[in-house]
C-alpha cells in the first residue's frame, strides 16, 4: 500500500504496510480502485456531457465514493467492493447506451475499461492502480492534490445533496478534474491550473452547504452549550450531516432519550431548529481522536454520519452504527435515503438506548460558540469599534481540524500565549486545542469566536471580505487577520485551496505541510502563495501577531 492523503502520513512521507489511522492494506487497495473506478466513471461523464447528456447517475457515484475515500470514513471491506462493481456497472451502461463515439479519449485509460472478472481480479488489479503509479514525483503531487481536493468538496456536495441543494458545475468540474488526472498529456502548469480552478468551486461548495443548512435549519446564533450531562439514558451523534441528526431529534422525541453532540457535530446546538428539542442536551467529549475513550464512557449508542470513525474497541463496537459514507464492517450501518423525501429509521438506536445506562460525566460546564457570519454581521458594530478603538488589534483564523499527534498541543499553546488584543476566528474541530481556555473577552467580545464545521470556514471567508469592505481596504491581505491552520484529512484541502482561490496569502499550515506536496509543488505554494509551516510558538506569535507575550501579560480570566 501507499497512502499519504492525510497528515499522519508514516514518517511524513506515507503509509507503507498499514495506516497511522489503522487501514490495513487490503482496504487501501480497494479505496484506491474505487478512486480509481471513480475516473472511468467520470471520463464517460465529462464526454457525455459535452454532448449534452445527463448523467445523473455518474454525479451521485462520484460524489458518494469520493466520500467514502475520504480519511477515516468508510473501513468497510465488502461495502466497498459493492460500490466498486456499481461503478464498473454504471459505466459500461453509459457506455452500452451512448455508444463508444462521444468524444471520448483514444486510446481509453485502463480507468474506463477493467472489468475484473471476480473480486480476486479486481483485488489484484490494486497495485497497478494506486497513488505510485504515477511515477513523476511533481505529476502525482499535483493530481493527488487535486483529488483530494475534490474528495472534500464532495463531502461538502453530499451533505447539501440532503438537504436538496445542488450545484452542477462543481460536479461538472469534479468529473473533468477527476478524469483530468488519466490524462497523460497534461503536464505540471496545466495540472496546476487545474488545482486552482478546484479552489473556486470549493467556495462554491461551502457556499452551497452554507445556503442548505441555514436556509433548512436558521442562521446560527451565540449559544451556550452544556458539556456535562444529564441523568437519561442517550445517543451521541458524531459527523457533519445535519438532517441526520434532526431525523433523529424527531424520532426520539418524548422517548426518555436525550441526544447529545460529539466531535464536529457540536455547531448543530447554534441552529435555531435544533434548539426547540428539549432533550438535545449538549457536547460530549473532544475532537475525533478521543473517541476511544469518550465513546466507551457514553455508555449509550453512538451515530457516526461522517469522518472521523476511527476503528472502535469491543467495548463499545455493539452500540457504534454507522449512516451514509461512513461503514465499518461489523458496525450495523443504517440505510440510505432511497428518495429524498424519505426518512432514515433510526428506531433501533432508540431501542437500544432505554437498555442502557445514562453517560458518566468527563466535563461540567458549558462553552458559547454560534459565529457564523450572518451571527457575526449583527455585532459588526461593538466589533469595527473594538478594530478602531485598537481593542481588537488582530485575529488569527486558528481553524481546520484535531488529531491525535503530540506537536498539536502547539495549537493550545498559541491561543494560550495570544495577546489580549487578539481573537482566534475558528471552525472545524481544530477548536477543541483551545475552545475551553478561560480566555478573557474583549468588551464582551469572545476570544475564540467558533463559527461551526470545517465547512462553515466559508463563513470566516465571508467576515473577512465584509470586513474588507466595511474598512476600505482593496486587499484582503490588508486585513488585520494572520491564518494559522491546522489540517488533518482532505476537507482542509478543499479549505485551503478555497482560501488560495480567494486571494489569502501567507497561510501559515501546520502541524506539518502534507506530505503530497512535492519539494517542487511545494514551492510553487510557497513562492505564489506565501504558504509556510509552523515554527516554535513563540516565534510564531512574533510573525503572526507582531509581538510576543511579556511575561507578565497574563490575559487568562480566572476560571470564576
Ligand atoms: Fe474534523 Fe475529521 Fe471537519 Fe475533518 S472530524 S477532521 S476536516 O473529518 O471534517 O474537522
Ligand atoms: Fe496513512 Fe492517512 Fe492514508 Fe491513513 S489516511 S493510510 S494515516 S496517509
Amino acid at each position: 500500500m501507499f497512502c499519504y492523503q492525510c497528515q499522519e502520513a508514516a514518517k511524513g512521507e506515507g503509509c507503507r504496510i498499514r495506516g497511522t489511522c489503522g487501514k490495513t492494506p487490503e482496504l487501501a487497495a480497494l479505496l484506491d480502485l474505487l478512486v480509481f473506478t471513480s475516473k472511468g466513471v467520470s471520463l464517460m461523464a465529462t464526454a457525455l456531457r459535452r454532448q449534452g447528456f445527463s448523467t445523473k447517475e455518474a454525479d451521485i457515484y462520484v460524489v458518494d465514493s469520493l466520500f467514502m475515500s475520504i480519511t477515516n470514513a468508510n473501513w468497510d471491506e465488502p461495502r466497498t467492493l459493492a460500490q466498486i462493481h456499481r461503478g464498473i456497472a454504471l459505466r459500461e451502461t453509459m457506455l452500452a447506451r451512448h455508444g463508444a463515439d462521444v468524444g471520448l479519449p483514444s486510446p481509453l485509460p485502463l480507468a474506463a475499461t477493467f472489468k475484473p472478472a471476480d473480486d480476486a481480479a479486481l483485488r489484484a488489479l490494486a497495485p497497478a492502480v494506486g497513488v505510485l503509479t504515477t511515477t513523476d514525483v511533481d505529476l502525482r503531487s499535483l493530481r493527488e492534490l487535486l483529488i483530494y481536493g475534490l474528495k472534500g468538496a464532495a463531502a461538502y456536495l453530499e451533505h447539501a445533496r440532503n438537504l436538496g441543494h445542488g450545484n452542477d458545475e462543481v460536479v461538472e468540474f469534479m468529473h473533468r478534474g477527476l478524469a483530468a488526472t488519466t490524462d497523460d498529456a497534461l503536464l505540471t502548469q496545466d495540472l496546476l491550473a487545474i488545482v486552482l480552478e478546484c479552489g473556486r468551486h470549493g467556495v462554491t461548495a461551502m457556499a452551497l452547504l452554507d445556503n442548505a443548512n441555514t436556509s433548512t435549519y436558521g442562521n446560527p446564533e451565540i449559544t451556550t452549550v452544556n458539556i456535562g450531562v444529564r441523568k437519561n439514558p442517550a445517543i451521541l451523534v458524531s459527523g457533519h450531516d445535519l438532517r441526520d441528526l434532526h431525523e433523529l431529534l424527531e424520532q426520539s422525541r418524548d422517548s426518555g432519550v436525550d441526544i447529545y453532540t460529539h466531535g464536529e457535530m457540536l455547531p448543530a446546538h447554534y441552529y435555531p431548529a435544533f434548539k426547540k428539542f428539549p432533550h438535545f442536551a449538549g457536547n460530549y467529549g473532544n475532537a475525533w481522536w478521543l473517541q476511544d475513550k469518550e465513546f466507551e464512557s457514553f455508555n449509550g449508542p453512538i451515530l457516526l454520519t461522517t469522518n472521523c470513525l476511527v476503528p472502535p474497541r469491543a467495548s463499545y463496537a455493539d452500540r457504534l452504527y454507522t449512516t451514509g459514507a461512513v461503514g465499518y464492517d461489523g458496525c450495523p450501518h443504517i440505510p440510505e435515503r432511497a428518495q429524498l423525501a424519505d426518512i432514515k429509521d433510526f428506531s433501533v438506536l432508540i431501542a437500544q438506548a432505554k437498555q442502557l445506562a445514562a453517560p458518566t460525566e468527563i466535563e461540567t460546564g458549558s462553552i458559547t460558540g454560534g459565529f457564523a457570519h450572518h451571527q457575526v454581521m449583527q455585532l459588526a458594530g461593538p466589533i469595527l469599534e473594538a478594530i478602531k478603538t485598537g481593542a481588537i488589534r488582530k485575529f488569527v483564523v486558528m481553524a481546520g481540524c484535531d488529531g491525535r499527534m503530540k506537536s498539536r498541543s502547539y495549537y493550545t499553546d498559541f491561543a494560550t500565549e495570544l495577546p489580549s488584543d487578539t481573537v482566534i476566528l475558528t471552525a472545524g474541530c481544530a477548536k477543541f486545542r483551545y475552545n475551553k481556555l478561560p480566555l478573557a473577552p474583549i468588551n464582551g467580545i469572545p476570544r475564540v469566536l467558533d463559527a461551526g464545521q470545517c465547512n462553515d470556514s466559508y463563513s470566516l471567508a465571508v467576515i473577512a471580505l465584509k470586513l474588507k469592505e466595511v474598512l476600505g481596504l482593496k486587499d484582503i491581505n490588508d486585513l488585520p487577520i494572520a491564518y494559522n491552520i491546522a489540517w488533518y484529512e482532505q476537507k482542509a484541502v478543499i479549505v485551503l485551496l478555497a482560501l488560495l482561490h480567494l486571494g489569502v496569502k501567507n497561510i501559515h499550515l501546520g502541524p506539518t505541510l502534507p506530505a503530497f506536496l512535492s519539494p517542487n509543488v511545494a514551492q510553487i505554494l510557497i513562492d505564489t502563495f506565501g504558504i509556510t509551516g509552523i515554527d516554535t510558538v513563540e516565534n510564531d506569535l512574533v510573525t503572526m501577531v507582531g509581538r510576543a507575550t511579556p511575561a507578565n501579560e497574563c490575559d487568562v480570566a480566572l476560571a470564576n
